[in-house]
């Protein structure tokens, strides 16, 4: 058994069996060592950032790590902008990365790059491995630090002769993930006492708040103390529908945060940091807060949010009272006339499946969906984490690859889906059953908004060739088609139920074009 064998075993039996990937010639080994043993799925994305978005994907749902394998420092480097959103995901991710072999290295050549100072940003575990023996430890430590609280990226860098060199039996036994502590009764109590003085309480919460057991005991304590839940606006993954406790998302726009958040003169943060604009305005506090609101922290990141929330809930006796949930109300199927965004979003609530996957990166044109999907089938709903877009067609592959029995829906932006739109041609590959949606209105909208909401005037000619991107039109219709990824382009209302009833029915991707 040589160092990449005993890599790939150690990760099989830890459970880590699936790899999203892009290799070269450094990664050879692991290759061949992926080609012999079975038990790990090999999964091809056409460029890195794909890899690193589908790893996001595929750990949300199931909350375990795939492993990437990436080529050297370039390849790396092309898959950060998504290990950027998944780093503020928080979720686990076993990052390998090929590295020439030790004795070539100080050859410094061509693609001789600094790998650590590459992953370092978006790395909570790094390490180079050193021996062919020590790999499949390393491994196994990977695996683990990236699945302790707050999970993240561990990036283990394996040079080729690491990999090649004869390693004895050396796979590494899988161990026990720790489990995050809860948060101490101070805290707790705390919680108890501003959730029963009556004073109007927002609940924020983030990371295993928001779905399975943490978001039931929300429910439960909405419920018995009227407290609002409400979610940041970048979500990792949100259970929602009828039936589900009702949680906000906060809005982007910061004045719009200010605005929800101004009755409230109490927040208890459960996995959730304070809010916060993604950017700085001139003259703006970008901390949506009310001025004298008390801010209280339930769990932190790095504590048990479930568990806490589920605590609370008992110190409550909430289970007294009747869990708040969302009402079902699901959208007429709409007919007839032009396609909007308004008229998309009410199709999709009405036609949306039970049980689906929905991967939101639709910008600009998305504003109508969260109202017209509220009290529809229960879905899970996963966004961009990070603000660095360019990641809904990649996290679809990994959520598609994590949940085979489920339906996709992946909702990008033209300018988003540009990005990684390599992600279709996995879809199509892996035949995964994912139907996409691009809203086509040919611009980078947001930064238009941006750009008078930062008081710079009215774009001139040359700002606005910024922010236009038709002249030439993308078609695409032809850019799936030339994936494997059969397409439509909807005109028309009736156009586009028909395609989105289609598409949901079919065993494999598809993809709906709306121009705008
Ligand atoms: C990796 C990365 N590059 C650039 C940006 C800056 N940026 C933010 S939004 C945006 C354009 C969004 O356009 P589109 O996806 O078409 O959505 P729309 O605003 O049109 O709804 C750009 C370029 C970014 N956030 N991330
Ligand atoms: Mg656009």
């Amino acid at each position: 058994m040589n160092g990449a064998e005993a890599l790939v075993s150690s990760l099989i039996q830890a459970r880590v069996d699936v790899c999203f990937t892009n290799p070269g010639t450094s990664e050879m080994h692991v290759v061949a060592a992926l080609d012999r043993i079975t038990g790990m799925r090999c999964v091809l994305g056409l460029f890195e950032g794909v890899v690193s978005g589908a790893a996001d994907g595929y750990a949300r749902m199931t909350g375990r790590p795939a492993c990437t394998l990436l080529h050297l420092g370039p390849g790396l480097a092309n898959g950060l902008a998504n290990f950027h959103n998944a780093y503020r995901a928080q979720v686990p991710i076993v990052s390998i990365v090929g590295q020439h072999a030790l004795t070539h290295l100080h050859h410094d050549a061509p693609l001789t790059a600094d790998i650590e100072g590459l992953a370092r940003p978006y790395s909570k575990w790094l390490r180079t491995s050193r021996t062919a023996s020590e790999v499949g430890r390393d491994a196994i430590e990977a695996q683990i630090a990236s699945q302790t609280a707050p999970h993240g990226i561990a990036t283990l860098i394996v040079p080729a002769d690491v990999a090649w060199t004869e390693a004895g039996d050396a796979v590494a036994k899988a161990v026990s993930v720790p489990k995050p502590p809860m948060p101490s009764s101070k805290a707790l109590e705390r919680a108890a006492r501003m959730l029963r003085s009556g004073v109007p309480t927002v609940l924020l919460m983030a990371g295993s708040g928001l779905y399975g057991k943490g978001l039931k005991a929300a429910g439960t304590i909405a419920g018995a103390t009227k407290a609002k839940l409400l979610a940041p606006y970048p979500i990792t993954r949100l259970e929602r529908g009828a039936g589900l406790p009702p949680v906000e998302r906060m809005p982007y726009i910061l004045d719009q945060a200010v605005a929800l958040l101004a009755g409230f003169p109490q927040i208890i943060l459960a996995g959730a940091r304070i809010p916060v604009s993604y950017f700085a305005y001139p003259g703006k506090n970008p901390v949506p807060v009310p001025a004298g609101c008390e801010i209280h922290c339930l769990a932190t990141e790095a504590e048990d949010c479930a568990g806490a929330l589920e605590a609370l809930a008992s110190l409550l006796s909430a289970e007294k009272s009747e869990p708040s949930t969302e009402p079902q109300n699901i959208p007429a199927v709409p007919s007839g006339g032009d396609l909007t965004t308004v008229n998309a979003a009410q199709a999709i609530g009405a036609l949306l499946p039970e049980n689906a996957i929905v991967v939101d990166e639709s910008m600009t044109s998305g504003r109508s969906l969260m109202p017209a999907t509220k009290g529809c089938s229960p879905h899970d709903y996963l966004t961009n984490t990070g603000g660095s877009i360019g990641i809904a067609m990649p996290l679809a592959v990994g959520a598609a690859v994590a949940s085979p029995d489920r339906r996709l829906l992946c909702l990008s932006a033209d300018g988003s889906g540009m990005y990684t739109m390599q992600g279709l041609w996995t879809m199509a590959r892996e035949s995964l059953k994912v139907t996409t949606i691009v809203f086509a209105n040919r611009e980078y909208a947001v930064l238009k908004r941006e750009f008078s909401g930062l008081g710079v005037g009215n774009p001139g000619d040359r700002a606005k060739n910024m922010f236009e991107i038709g002249r030439p039109d993308i078609d695409w219709v032809s850019l799936a088609q030339g994936m494997g990824v059969p397409a439509t382009r909807a005109t028309s209302v009736d156009v586009f139920v028909k395609a989105l009833q289609q598409g949901l029915e079919t065993d494999g991707p598809t993809l709906i074009e709306i121009p705008l």
